[in-house]
């Protein structure tokens, strides 16, 4: 069987390189030029765990290529923003994909989109693209779940759902991801899939939302919320998520937005946790200012961001809170003042980045943490001397402080 799998970003090319390390014939198309050479000259596009391995296993069996081939199934995992204003879906790489597919695909073929779409984006957007093409296909959704920093693990562990039209389709999709995945492979339709995706971050959205309200509250009061929620997540029943300077990423900070932007009337608490993990960025500037003013730091240019990917140990920037919090600065006048630096990222993002840490360290008179990489729990000794907000609370330090 021919597998073709388009996009080949975060989810894409970790899940072809799977399903060729396992022993499919997989033809890997991204319309992205440069990034397909890199592939071809042997290299991987991003920094992840165990990636670098699997590239090697799977290289024999793959081809990577910018054109859309013949293939029997179509795996399509491109990129699914969503628009700003209006909080719904832009499903338009999804569609594009699909309808780049209808042109290469022979009659029967199976087109499965990973990609993480709103519920009812298969109806609404992708039924009619296929519609109009008078072409014979079958539909399935087989939303990822694996998290950046521990892909390849989770690509075999999670389990998966699989939504599809009927029960054919369904075991057809199976079986292809049952050639690498260990976890439980659930069927459903492709609507209850598409909604039990979103659920799942939006999970998690809410749950750290309460997190950065219980340390609000906490702030408020001089109470240490990280020892409260240690304490709590002992009882069997409950598991609360770590507070923060906010939440970034592609994926939890984005898709709670898909039901809000459908129903704005019913969806209040998962409007009011995005609300409230979009106000921390702004929380950790007055945190800052606080702390400035207690060590007598009068400018923001002596200050250094440690940290501009969404999380730890990823090189992914998409959407991080420290990327909103300089959105922040910026309007409040004062942007292009603070120092930034992050180990992972290497191309210049930010004004004042630093690629180096000693460079970095040696431009400031205080530290914000703001991502918990290895790199600074390693060298927490170099911060010994200078005041650090430790936002992520993975420090020890004498002259700590939290948020
Ligand atoms: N964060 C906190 N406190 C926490 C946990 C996370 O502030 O206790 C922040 C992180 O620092 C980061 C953001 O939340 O800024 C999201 O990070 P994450 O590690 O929670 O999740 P992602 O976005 O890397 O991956 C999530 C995962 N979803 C769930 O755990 C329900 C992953 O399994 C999904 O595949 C992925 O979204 C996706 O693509 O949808």
């Amino acid at each position: 069987m021919r597998i073709c799998v388009v996009g080949l970003g975060y989810i894409g090319l970790p899940t072809s390189l799977m399903l060729a390390a396992n022993g499919g014939h997989v033809l890997a198309v991204d319309y992205n030029r440069a990034l397909v050479d890199t592939l071809v000259s042997g290299r991987v596009t991003f920094e992840e765990k165990g990636l670098p391995e699997l590239y090697e296993r799977a290289r024999v069996n793959i081809e990577f290529r910018s054109d859309y081939p013949e293939a029997d199934v179509y795996i399509v995992a491109v990129a699914t923003p969503y628009i700003k204003e209006t909080h719904k879906i832009d499903p338009q790489y999804v569609c594009a994909a699909v309808r780049n597919v209808l042109d290469a695909c022979p009659d029967g073929a199976v087109i499965v989109v990973e990609s993480t779409v709103s519920p009812g984006t298969m109806d609404k957007f992708v039924r009619p693209v296929v519609a109009e093409s008078g072409r014979k296909v079958r539909l399935a959704h087989a939303p990822e779940r694996i998290i950046p920093g521990n892909m390849v693990y989770e690509l075999i562990h999670n389990s998966r759902t699989i939504g599809a039209d009927d029960p054919e389709t369904g075991s057809l999709v199976r079986d292809i991801y049952a050639t690498f995945c260990q976890g439980e492979i659930v069927l459903t339709d492709i609507r209850t899939a598409e909604m039990t995706k979103v659920v799942e971050n939006t999970f998690r959205d809410i749950n750290i939302a309460f997190a950065n309200e219980l340390l609000k509250i906490c702030r408020e009061d001089g109470m240490d919320v990280y020892e409260i929620i240690r304490i709590a997540n002992k009882h069997p029943r409950v598991n609360i998520l770590q507070p923060g300077p906010g939440v970034g990423g592609h994926c939890i900070s984005v898709d709670p937005w898909f039901l809000v932007g459908d129903y704005p009337e019913l969806t209040q608490l998962i409007g009011t946790a995005r609300r409230i993990n979009d106000s921390m960025p702004e929380f950790v500037i007055e945190r800052m200012g606080d702390i400035m003013r207690e060590n007598g730091i009068s400018s923001l240019e002596r200050v250094g961001l440690y940290g501009l990917t969404y999380k730890e140990n990823v090189d992914d920037t998409r959407e991080s809170p420290t990327l909103q919090l300089l959105e922040a600065l910026e309007r409040r006048g004062q942007s292009g003042l603070v120092q930034v630096y992050d180990p992972f990222v290497a191309r210049d993002i930010a004004p004042n980045q630093h690629h180096d840490l000693d460079s970095f360290l040696g431009a400031v008179d205080m530290v914000v943490l703001l991502v918990g990489h290895d790199e600074i729990k390693q060298n927490a000794a170099k911060l010994g001397r200078i005041p650090v907000l430790d936002t992520r609370n993975v420090l020890d330090l004498p002259r700590r402080y939290t948020l």
